[in-house]
């Protein structure tokens, strides 16, 4: 192998591997943390604006002295109407849930989530528990 071309193949390896690390680098943008609080009554995300297509790292507290829900749903202009909601369609109806069952008081749940979609209507982080929605516990963010 002639000088020229081992200097040439140097080169060309060379560039391959930093193409290569570019593109690793512009990877390594981890998941964006959204911190929740859950409470009587009322429901708190340090993240309100949130876009398709980006992973989301969920971390919610459950702050208050009873078990509360998490759920990101579509809800009626208005909102009262979790009540005449069965348990089915509420969870037909939400983007993700975390269950009364894994947030008993003082609990922290984590969870990734990516939306995939712009939804369409209201959407509200909400606690549907019985009475839970109507006291307080809902609060809207935006998908775009
Ligand atoms: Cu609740």
């Amino acid at each position: 192998m002639s000088y020229a071309k081992f200097y040439g193949f140097l080169i060309a390896a060379t560039m391959l591997f930093l193409a290569a690390c570019g593109g690793k680098t512009a990877d390594t943008n981890g998941p964006v943390e959204v911190k929740v609080r859950l409470g009587e009554f009322f429901v708190e995300s340090s993240v309100t604006e949130f876009k398709p297509n980006v992973q989301y790292h969920f971390i919610v507290t459950n702050e208050g002295v009873v078990p509360h829900e998490f759920m990101i749903m579509p809800v009626e202009m208005g909102g009262m109407g979790m009540g005449g909601m069965s348990m089915e369609e509420k969870d037909a109806r939400a983007f993700m849930m975390i269950p009364e069952e894994d947030l008993p008081p003082g609990a922290t749940v984590e969870m990734d989530y990516t939306f995939t979609s712009v939804p369409e209507g209201n959407i509200e982080f909400v606690c549907a528990l019985p009475g839970h929605f109507e006291a307080g516990m809902h609060s809207p963010l935006t998908i775009k």
